[in-house]
């Protein structure tokens, strides 16, 4: 697709209420002033990209002292993620791909939710993550909402949640039939439980280790959208790469993908033209050092500019043919 220009949209939620530990609310920034939009305009294919700031929310009256066991911070999840899939579904409607900074995973209900209206359902799900983030606040051990966005969403979970106020424009309609989880290495005995119940495709670290990253992509795939006609959300939690990659977030493992696995993961997807939305979450610049915090950004950008196409051959030399003389 080299000729034709590639439109994306850049939006930030400076948001940290879905867990715990402060400064995951300043990702947007940080990855911003360390030049993702720059290093994305050095890409060769060309792209028009448009930053459309943070998004911002305020908690409605009725919606004040809702709460609901064990979801902290409920009426805060419930109204940012009204903003952000209004936002994420107008800028796909604009015929952008929305690159999403977080923030922490619980605004994966809003991003897949605007998706999914935007296009008319016609959506599948790839979660990039070393968790499940498929508990209810039944089966929650910390009540993080973070741990919770693809139990929100998927409709075979719905029975299994309260009523839940401020939330009635999230309908519940993605089947977990087309989500495939990469990276899994930290599943909670609830999640675990409806992963082999329904049969999620649930490719572990050590499904990339026996087979690849490049075949387990394709094996993905190939469950979700066989007909390869959907547009595809991919929500990338940065704690899927190993601690020692990316160790400036909140919930950090060993064990996890090279950033080279994540790369190459994003390459293939690019190569589809059917990327739709990508979430880039959970980088928290106020864990580990400066070293450490500029590897995690570092990484994140890496794995943006891959997913919009960013070859690491170099760029090919269009009206150049010999070298300089002198
Ligand atoms: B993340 C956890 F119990 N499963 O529910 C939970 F281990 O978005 C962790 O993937 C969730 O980083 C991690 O709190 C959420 C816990
Ligand atoms: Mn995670
Ligand atoms: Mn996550
Ligand atoms: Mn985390």
């Amino acid at each position: 697709h080299s000729d034709q220009s590639l439109k994306v949209g850049v939006l930030g939620v400076p948001f940290d209420k879905g867990q715990a530990k402060k400064g995951v609310g300043n990702g947007p920034e940080f990855i911003r002033k360390k030049g993702l939009l720059e290093r994305i305009a050095e890409i060769e294919q060309k792209i028009d990209v448009k930053d459309y700031g943070d998004v911002s929310y305020k908690i409605p009256d009725e919606l004040q002292k809702e709460i609901v066991p064990n979801m902290k911070a409920y009426a805060d999840i419930a109204a940012c993620n009204f903003e952000v899939s209004k936002m994420v579904e107008d800028i796909i409607k604009t015929g952008r791909i929305c690159i999403t900074l977080g923030g922490d995973h619980s605004l994966g209900v809003g991003t897949v939710d605007g998706h999914i209206k935007a296009k008319n359902e016609n959506v599948c799900v790839i979660w990039v993550d070393a968790h499940a983030d498929l508990n209810t606040n039944k089966t929650s051990s910390t009540g993080n909402v973070h741990g919770m966005p693809m139990a929100l969403l998927a409709t075979e979970l719905s029975d299994y949640w309260p009523y839940l106020p401020g939330m009635d424009w999230q309908k519940p309609v993605l089947s977990l039939r087309d989500v495939a989880y990469i990276g899994l290495r930290s599943v909670d005995t609830y999640e675990r439980l409806v992963i082999d119940k329904l049969g999620i495709n649930a490719f572990g670290m050590e499904d990339i280790e026996n087979f690849g990253i490049n075949t387990i992509v394709e094996m993905a795939l190939n469950k979700i959208d066989p007909a390869g006609e959907k547009s595809i959300h991919v929500s990338f939690d940065i704690d899927s790469l190993d601690s020692l990659e990316a160790p400036s977030t909140g919930t950090a493992l060993r064990g996890g993908m090279t950033l080279r696995e994540g790369i190459q993961l994003m390459e293939i997807l690019y190569r589809t033209g059917r990327l739709g939305a990508l979430d880039l979450v959970e980088v928290n610049p106020s864990i580990g050092t400066e070293t450490e915090v500029n590897r995690t950004i570092d990484a994140a950008i890496h794995v943006i500019m891959a997913a919009l196409g960013h070859c690491r051959r170099g760029i090919r030399p269009k009206n150049v043919h010999t070298l300089p003389l002198q």
